[in-house]
C-alpha cells in the first residue's frame, strides 16, 4: 500500500523549461513512482492543482551557533567582518549548549518553513569548550528525521593565532564534525595562512572528512589563498570534496592573474560558494566612490561550468542583522549583484539554492525528485524557477522524507475601491507545522 499521492504536480526541466504534469506515490518516506497517470490509490492523496514541484532547497553556508543574537552585546556600528568577529568574540563567552540549540532550532524551523531540508552550519571552534559544536552536534541528531545538517569545524580566529586552537580543531573532528574548515586570510601571516590550508587538508585526510574554508573574505587584491587551496586539491585529486568559501577577493584580482587563476580552479574542480547578502554589505568598507560590490566572480565561475552555490551565511547576528533565512532572497540578491539577470541566468541562481548546494555537501542519493531517493521536495505556487525567485515566495507544501513538515496557506489581499472591506480575517497569513517540529 502507498502512504501518500501527490496528484497532478508540475515539474519543470532546468535545460529545456518544458513542464510535465505528474503524480509522485511515496511508501516508507521513499519516492516509489513518478508518473502521469498512477491508477492506484493511498491513504493519503493531495491534489496539487499543476503548482510547481521543485527539489527542497539547500542552505549551503550559515553560521547557526551565532543566529539570533543580533544587538547582543552591542550592534556592528562599522559594518565590517572584523567589527563583528570581536562583537561574537564578546557574546561567544556567554554561550551555552542550550542558548545555542534553542536559538538555532527556531532557524531551523523558520528553514524547513521556506522549503529548506538540507543545512550546512559552521560551528565556531576557537573556543575552549567546543560549546557551539557540542550543541550543534546534538542538534544534528535530534532533526535528522527532518531535516539533514552538516556541521562544519571552523576555527574563527583562526588555526594558529592562539596556542590552543590547532588541538581544538581537531578534537572537533573527533568529536564528529563532518566538514574541516579553516580562515587563511585572518591568520596573522600570509606564511601562516598558507600552513593553515595545508593543515585543514591533512586533517580532512586523516579523518576522512570534507572541507569548507572561509577564503578570502577580504576586498585586499593580494589575498591569495584560493591558489593555495587549489593547489592543494590538486595534488590530492580531491577537489569534489573541496569548498572555497566567500572568495570575495577574487572580485578585486586583476584580470590577468584572474583568467591564469581560473585555468588552475578548472583543473582543481573544487566547489564555490558566494553570500550575497552578506558580501555586498561587509566587503567594500574601506571604499569611497566607486564602491566595489565585494562579491566573487560568480558568472565566470558558472560560465567555467565551476560548481557554485549561494549560501545565507548569517540571519539576524554581528555580521547580518536583517534575514529571514529564505533561499529565494539570497537567489534574488545574487541575481542583481552578480549581474545574472538573463532568463538561463536567473534560473542558474536557482539552481544556486537547489542541486548546486547537493553538489557541494555531497550529498548524492539522497537529493532529488527520483524514483527511490528519499521523498523529499517542495511545492510552489509559481510558474517556473524563474518565477519563484521573482517572487520570492514561500512554498505551499514541504515535504521531508515522506512526512508533510510544513503547510503554508498564502496571504490573500481583499482589495475594495470603496474603502469598505468585508472580511478582514482572510488578509492573515497562517503557517502550520505539524507534530514532529
Ligand atoms: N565569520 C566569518 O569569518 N565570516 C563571516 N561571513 C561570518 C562569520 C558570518
Ligand atoms: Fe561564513
Amino acid at each position: 500500500m502507498i502512504d501518500t499521492i501527490l496528484r497532478r504536480g508540475r515539474v519543470v526541466s532546468f535545460n529545456t523549461e518544458e513542464s510535465q504534469i505528474i503524480d509522485i506515490a511515496i511508501k516508507e518516506g521513499k519516492i516509489t513512482a513518478i508518473s502521469p497517470n498512477l491508477k492506484e490509490s493511498a491513504s493519503q492523496e493531495i491534489d496539487l492543482s499543476e503548482k510547481l514541484i521543485s527539489s527542497p532547497f539547500v542552505e549551503s553556508h550559515i553560521h547557526l551557533d551565532s543566529v539570533l543574537t543580533a544587538g547582543e552585546p552591542r550592534w556592528n556600528e562599522s559594518g565590517t567582518l572584523f567589527e563583528g568577529i570581536k562583537i561574537w568574540g564578546d557574546r561567544k563567552r556567554k554561550i551555552s549548549i542550550e542558548d545555542v540549540k534553542n536559538r538555532a532550532l527556531t532557524m531551523l524551523k523558520q528553514q524547513a518553513a521556506q522549503g529548506i531540508l538540507f543545512v550546512r552550519t559552521h560551528a565556531d571552534v576557537s573556543e575552549p569548550q567546543l560549546i557551539a559544536l557540542r550543541a550543534l552536534l546534538e542538534l544534528r541528531s535530534e532533526v535528522k528525521d527532518w531535516m539533514t545538517m552538516q556541521v562544519v569545524a571552523f576555527p574563527q580566529d583562526g588555526i594558529y593565532s592562539h596556542s590552543q586552537n590547532e588541538v581544538l580543531l581537531e578534537k572537533a573532528l573527533e568529536m564528529g564534525a563532518d566538514v574541516v574548515g579553516g580562515i587563511p586570510h585572518y591568520e596573522l601571516t600570509r606564511e601562516d595562512g598558507v600552513r593553515s590550508v595545508k593543515k585543514t587538508f591533512e586533517l580532512a585526510e586523516k579523518y576522512n572528512r570534507l572541507i569548507d574554508i572561509h577564503c578570502d573574505e577580504i576586498d585586499d587584491e593580494q589575498s591569495r589563498f584560493l591558489e593555495v587551496v587549489a593547489a592543494e586539491a590538486i595534488r590530492r585529486k580531491n577537489g569534489s570534496r573541496v569548498t572555497a568559501s566567500h572568495t570575495t577577493a577574487f572580485g578585486s584580482y586583476n584580470n590577468a592573474y584572474a583568467f591564469k587563476l581560473m585555468g588552475f580552479l578548472q583543473q582543481a574542480q573544487i566547489n564555490f560558494i558566494a553570500n550575497p547578502l552578506i558580501n555586498i554589505t561587509l566587503q567594500g568598507r574601506a571604499d569611497t566612490y566607486p564602491k566595489r560590490r565585494g562579491v566573487t566572480r560568480v558568472k565566470e565561475l558558472w560560465q567555467n561550468n565551476l560548481n557554485i552555490s549561494f549560501g545565507h551565511d548569517c540571519v539576524q547576528d554581528p555580521w547580518y542583522s536583517l534575514g529571514t533565512g529564505s533561499m529565494l532572497d539570497v537567489a534574488h540578491m545574487g541575481v542583481h549583484i552578480c549581474h545574472m539577470t538573463g532568463r538561463d541566468e536567473v534560473n542558474a541562481c536557482y539552481q544556486m539554492v537547489t542541486g548546486n548546494g547537493a553538489k557541494t555537501l555531497n550529498l548524492g542519493n539522497k537529493y532529488g525528485v527520483e524514483v527511490g531517493k528519499p521523498a523529499s521536495l517542495i511545492v510552489l505556487d509559481a510558474k517556473d524557477y524563474y518565477d519563484a525567485v521573482r517572487t520570492r515566495i514561500q512554498p505551499l507544501y514541504v515535504i521531508s522524507q515522506g512526512k508533510i513538515i510544513a503547510a503554508t496557506t498564502p496571504a490573500t489581499t481583499n482589495f475594495s475601491s470603496t474603502g469598505i472591506i468585508q472580511n478582514s480575517s482572510s488578509l492573515e497569513k497562517s503557517v502550520s507545522l505539524s507534530k514532529v517540529l
